[in-house]
């Protein structure tokens, strides 16, 4: 077995059989993304969406330094539990010093699914651009790795802190396509609709599964972004939002926040801004982009 990256004996068999995968980041269902229990929740909430429309869900972290796709349920409580963001820059030095536990964020999950051959990923928001990203240049990893590997990931956008005009331009110049799932506005995390247009739009998973065909054809390297809103019970109020979003950004900036630190911050003040309402709404969102992957998976495992 390789020492280096590990793929379950589940997700071996999946591949064999042809039978769906949906690769899934651990950063979210980490301290990172949820406080607990929540994450747990989101976790098993995606994992069951996914099992119930019929792919096989793939978990992707570092474990005592091998990286792994497919993670076994005897490990799972380690891994919600580990506190080292991993990116995928940061794959190649946690795995050569033996990192315990490292969570993998949108960069270096899909940077480990196509190393496996797995397709289709699904998360909850990426990173992006940040706001004042002309002074900082903070602008995540997550957007050239969405450009290098040829994985679809369905998000409800993107952080919703971050400056989306300058994520999607962004996403522009690294030839990224983003396509709305039933919709031609870029989702804001939260909220269905930030006002920003989308060029493209699907409407079932055969739609991205032939783009997806269609570029590896074309010899357009990457994947494909889809764009998939929040469902429409569990969107929040924009006003609020905004107004939890400018405040805690200030909060941030006055403490010299920098880095991973900023995220967990960020969450909790929307948090505590919305009465707690937020992370049912997280909690939807990312249930929703796990059966909207599944689909496509499914239309992916099928064409092929
Ligand atoms: N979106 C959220 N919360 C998160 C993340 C995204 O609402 O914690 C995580 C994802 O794992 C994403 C990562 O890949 O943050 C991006 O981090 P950075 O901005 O440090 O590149
Ligand atoms: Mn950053």
């Amino acid at each position: 077995m390789n020492s280096t990256l590990r793929i379950s004996s589940e997700i071996i068999d999946a591949l064999a059989d042809r039978t769906p995968i949906v690769a899934l980041e651990s950063t979210i269902f980490s301290g990172f993304g949820l406080p607990a229990p929540h994450n747990h929740t989101c976790y098993e909430q995606c994992v069951g969406a996914i099992r119930a429309c019929g792919a096989i869900p793939a978990l992707t972290a570092v474990i005592d330094g091998v990286a792994r796709v497919g993670v076994d349920e005897i490990e799972l409580e380690r891994v919600l539990g580990g506190a080292i963001k991993v990116a995928a820059r940061d794959l190649g030095y946690s795995i050569a010093t033996g990192v315990g536990v490292g969570v993998t964020t949108v960069s270096a999950t899909v940077t480990l699914a196509a190393a496996a051959g797995v397709q289709v990923f699904a998360t909850g928001g990426i990173g992006g651009v940040h706001r004042g990203a002309e002074i900082t240049h903070d602008i995540s990893h997550d957007l050239p790795a969405l450009a290098r590997h040829p994985v679809v990931t369905v998000s409800a956008g993107a952080k919703a802190f971050l400056d989306l005009s300058a994520t999607l331009e962004h996403l522009e110049t690294l030839g990224v396509p983003v396509v709305g799932w039933n919709t031609d506005r870029f989702p804001a995390f939260y909220v269905r609709d930030s006002g920003l247009a989308l060029g493209h739009t699907v409407t079932s998973g055969a739609d991205v599964a032939a783009m997806l065909r269609s570029q590896a054809t074309v010899g357009h390297p990457g994947g494909i972004l889809v764009a998939n809103p929040i469902p429409a019970a569990a969107e929040l109020d924009p006003a609020r939002i905004d107004e939890a979003l400018d405040r805690a950004l200030a909060d941030v900036e006055q403490r010299g926040l920098r880095g991973p630190a900023v995220t967990p911050v960020v969450l909790g003040a929307i948090a505590d801004a919305t009465d707690g309402d937020s992370v049912p709404a997280n909690l939807a969102l990312a249930e929703n982009n796990a059966v909207v992957a599944t689909e496509i998976a499914i239309a992916v495992a099928g064409a092929e």
